[in-house]
Formats: C-alpha cells, structure tokens, sequence
C-alpha cells in the first residue's frame, strides 16, 4: 500500500509539471522534445512505471490503470496543445500572406524608341540592305582625325575655338563622325562601304534650329571606279525610302574641302509638294545632306591610291531629318526628354 502512495503521488507530479510546461508551450520543436521526454520509450512516464516492478502482483493491474489514464490525458493534452499551435502559425502565415486583392495593379510600363532613334534604325536598315556596314568612333578626338585629314586647310573658320569645343592643344570633341571613316580608311583594304552614326559637337547657341550637341551620319563608299553615277544612285533610293517614293531629288554643286565636285541635296517638299509652304519656307524643297567624290588628298593621306581608288561620301544630319520627317517645330524638343512630347512617338 506504501507503494501504490509513492506512485500516485510521483504520477500527479509529472501530471502536473508536464500540464504546467503544455500551458505556455508555442513552439513546435520544443513540444515534440517534451513529448519524447514524457512519453517516450526511456521518458519518465516509463521510468516511473518501470520503478514500480516490485509492487505485488495484486497491485500491478491497479497500478497500470493509474499510469494509462495520466498518460492517456496527457497524451490528449499534448494533442490539443500541437493542434493549438498549428492553429497559431497558420493563421499567422494567413495574415502574414494576405493579399488585398482589391488595391490597383503595378502598371508595367513600356518604354519605346526616341525619335532620333527610330529615324537612325530606319537609316541604318535602309543602307544595311544596300550592304553598308555600321562604324562607330570616338566622340573626343585629335586634331588630325578631325581635320587635317579631311583635308580642311589650317586656317578654315571650322577649326577656330570659336567654332569648335577643343579641351587641349590638339584634343577636340568631333564636329562630325569622318574620323570614323578615315580609320577604316587607313586600316582596311578598299572595297569600302560603310556608315557612321552618331553625336558631334559646334559652338553653337542653341536655337529652334541649333544645338550644339547633335546628331550626324556619315557614309562612305570607296571601289574601283566609282563615280558620281553610283552617289546620285544611291542618295536618290535613300530619299526616296525615307521620304516617300513620290519624292524627287534634286542635287546642286556646293563646296566641302574633303570632296571634289561637293553637292547639296534636296527634297521636295513633302507636306506642299513642292509648291511651297511653311515647312519648307516656300521654297518647295528641303535641304537634307552633303556629299561629294572623295577628295585624292584624303584618299593619299589614308595609303589609297587616287589614281586606283574613287569613292563618294555624304553627311546626313539626323536631328533635321528627324524634325523634318515627324513635322517637329523645334530641335530643342529633341533633347528636352519631355515624357509627354516623347510619348508620342511610341511606336
Ligand atoms: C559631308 C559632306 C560631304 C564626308 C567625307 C568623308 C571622308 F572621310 F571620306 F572624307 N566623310 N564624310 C562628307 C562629305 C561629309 O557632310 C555634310
């Protein structure tokens, strides 16, 4: 009888320090961990029962049924207690992962091509199917790769500090992209067909018409036996592409150092038709580029032998086009990155 005392008493212990330990139990892990130490085939539940062996027979049944039944309502404590803290943590991953399904959507927007750019991709594909290759240089350039291989003469008003950004001695930012073809000149073996994007810098005041950062391309071709035929050719398919195939061109002797015989060309005009209005200033027709026969002086100066070689060039400039293909009043627009002007012209 001694015994079956001792056992009670040692059973509502654990009962109650294992009940007391459920109560403020949160965490997963560490009621598993309890439950092997209660439970368990070496937990105290085990033990205590185990430590009973020399009860008398007669007791044992009794003795069984007092260890079953705390074990039974612990047990069922523990059952309770994990499904409370599953309860917890799901509805904490429930709040956690709430989603207003009713706030506005994050509008993903599209950017699109500038302006500029979209009238660069256009010339590029124009003469990338008449198999010019695209050649990119440096913006800051020397001296000689601006000028005195173009053959522009030392005291051209092009080369005064007045008319050009120099940031040393013989360092300057290039007024056009030729120094581009002048390397390709000297470095690659004619037949030469290629064109040069990009920005150029003058001393200008900006106006609605001038900036003095803006954008050029140039072409070159160079082969044997070239001749104006094959510059009026392929000028006249360029305006033609770009402003219509209705378009005609028209081509008037002008002067450039780094050519012999220089053109100019025009358009006719496309919103008047050639009548003459505002866009065009009345006069029917809008100038759009330079050109000319490569000069024997550059061609020598780059290891090409005039006398072998000819070649044509030409210098587009690309905020005109721009302005004057989307009907823009005022180059400066271009520059502005105004979204509202610039959103227009998402394609
Ligand atoms: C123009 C007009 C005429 C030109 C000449 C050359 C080179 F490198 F071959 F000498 N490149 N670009 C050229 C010719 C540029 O711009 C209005």
């Amino acid at each position: 009888m001694e015994r079956m005392v001792i056992l009670k008493e040692k059973l509502e212990q654990l009962r109650q320090q294992v009940l007391e330990q459920l109560n403020d139990m949160t965490d997963e892990k560490e009621l598993n961990e309890l439950r092997v130490r209660v439970m368990g085939k070496k937990g105290w539940l085990t033990e205590i029962l185990r430590g009973m062996g020399g009860l008398p027979a007669e007791e044992r049944p009794k003795a069984g049924q007092l260890v079953n039944r705390v074990r039974q309502e612990l047990e069922n404590k523990f059952d309770e207690v994990e499904s409370n803290i599953s309860e917890l943590l799901k509805n904490a991953r429930l709040k956690d992962e709430s989603l207003d399904i009713t706030l506005p959507g994050k509008k993903h927007e599209l950017g699109g091509l500038h302006p500029l750019n979209g009238v660069l991709e256009e010339l590029i594909d124009i003469f990338g199917s008449m198999g010019f290759d695209v050649v990119e240089g440096p913006e800051v350039e020397t001296d000689y790769y601006n000028f005195e291989a173009l053959n522009v003469p030392k005291d051209h008003p092009a080369r005064d500090d007045q008319d050009t950004f120099y940031i040393a001695e013989n360092l300057l930012l290039r007024t056009q992209t030729s120094s581009a073809q002048i390397r390709t000149m000297e470095t690659q073996k004619p037949p030469i067909r290629m064109i040069c994007p990009g920005r150029v810098y003058r001393a200008d005041e900006v106006d609605a018409t001038h900036s003095p950062v803006f954008h050029q391309m140039e072409g070159l071709v160079i082969d044997k036996g070239i001749t104006m035929c094959d510059l009026k050719g392929v000028l006249e398919q360029f305006a033609k592409e770009i402003y219509g195939p209705e378009t005609k061109v028209r081509f008037r002797p002008s002067f450039f150092p780094f050519t012999e015989p220089s053109v100019e060309v025009d358009v006719s005009c496309g919103v008047c038709g050639g009548k003459g209005c505002r866009v065009c200033k009345g006069a029917g027709w809008i100038e759009i580029l330079g050109a000319g026969m490569v000069h024997p002086n550059v061609l020598s100066g780059c290891g090409i032998d005039p006398e072998i070689y000819s070649g044509f060039a030409f210098g587009v400039g690309l905020d005109r086009l721009t302005t004057t293909r989307h009907k823009i009043s005022d180059i400066r627009l271009l520059f502005e990155n105004d979204r509202c002007f610039l959103e227009q012209f998402n394609r």
